[in-house]
């Protein structure tokens, strides 16, 4: 009978070809776990009563669903006893989670968003948990304090990326820095069996997503770009463009991975400048090393989000990512203004 690859398989082929060391192996294993709790109290939705408003705010100033705060402490209690971790930042704390003194710590630093898209929850709408993983070796020790300055590498430096998506199917998605892995939950056996052993993005799309409602507050180049879709075959593109928009960033770049397209949250006239309402470390960076290696592009308008040199633990990023033509042309109509 051929055995299935599961994760669990999949890490320790990686560490035996010497690609992974053990304890990134061991440290995507116990995020993986994480997951499928998390998907657990999910698909538990009202019946778990875990539905609606803490009635808190986060650290954005956004009101949080109780199933971000519960994602969130799933998480840190999964990872902090492991000896793998250094610290941990999370979209819904303010500062860096400190690995308590009773446990060991390893090298690497654990960025994620719990609960990327809940506000889909109480409606039902795929919603994810996004997570990035850098290198902090000189933060090993068993006594140094966290700062939020260990943290602020450029996406470059992403040793790991991936995402949990809570739909239809549970799947988790990651790059080890070689290719992009789909594994889909078997609910029965409770593992991620490999389903999508490379998944890579189309270089061309007829499909984009954006928040069509902010168009006015919009610079020149995106109302360019997206006019030209919007005129269709007609237009100067030559070709019928389509649109989706969930809303959930997960859902988004995963529909991306599967049939191409462009996903794009822009800058507009409402924000401070040059920034945008995604944020970079631990929503924007893991996607662009996903979306990379699958062989699309990712910028923010100008550069390449992976070269964005971050100055602040929660800073917010424009993003434009996908189908490379896609981005290409937009990148150039950002440059055209510039
Ligand atoms: P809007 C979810 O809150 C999120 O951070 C991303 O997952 C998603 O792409 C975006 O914001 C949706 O923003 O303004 O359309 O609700």
């Amino acid at each position: 009978m051929s055995s299935r690859t599961t994760l669990s398989r999949f890490l320790i082929e990686q560490t035996r070809a010497h690609q992974t060391p053990a304890e990134l192996r061991f440290l995507i294993e116990v995020v993986g776990r994480a997951c499928k709790v998390i998907n657990y109290h999910i698909g538990k939705g009202e019946l778990g009563g875990a539905l609606g408003n803490q009635g808190t705010e986060n650290v954005q100033g956004e009101m949080q669903k109780k199933l971000d705060v519960i994602s969130n402490e799933i998480l840190l209690e999964a990872n902090e006893w492991g000896g793998h971790l250094a610290g941990m930042a999370s979209e819904e704390m303010e500062k860096p989670y400190q690995i308590p003194g009773c446990f060991p710590k390893g090298s690497y630093l654990l960025v994620f968003d719990p609960l990327d898209g809940s506000s889909n929850i109480d409606i039902n709408v795929s919603v994810g948990t996004i997570f990035s993983v850098l290198s902090c070796p000189e933060r090993a020790d068993i006594c140094g304090i966290l700062e939020d300055e260990d943290f602020l590498q450029p996406g470059v430096k992403q040793v790991a990326a991936g995402y949990a998506i809570y739909g239809p199917q549970t799947m988790l998605v990651l790059t080890l820095g070689n290719g992009v892995k789909g594994f889909t939950l078997d609910s029965e056996m409770g593992s991620f069996v490999l389903t999508h052993d490379n998944m890579t993005i189309p270089e061309a799309s007829a499909e984009f997503g954006i928040n069509m409602s902010n168009m006015r507050h919009w610079e020149e180049p995106v109302q360019r770009y997206v006019n030209e879709m919007l005129a269709g075959k007609e237009g100067p593109l030559g070709k019928d463009y389509n649109m989706r928009w969930t809303a959930s960033m997960v859902a988004d770049i995963h529909r991306i991975l599967v049939r191409g397209g462009v996903f794009m949250y822009p800058w507009d006239r409402r924000m401070d400048k040059d920034k945008g309402k995604l944020r970079l470390m631990y929503e924007a960076n893991p996607m662009a090393m996903i979306v990379e290696q699958a062989g699309g592009a990712a910028t923010n308008g100008r550069i390449r989000i992976m070269d964005v040199r971050p100055e602040k633990l929660h800073e917010r990023v424009p993003v434009f990512m996908g189908s490379k033509q896609e981005v290409e042309r937009i990148t150039k109509y950002h440059k055209e203004k510039a």
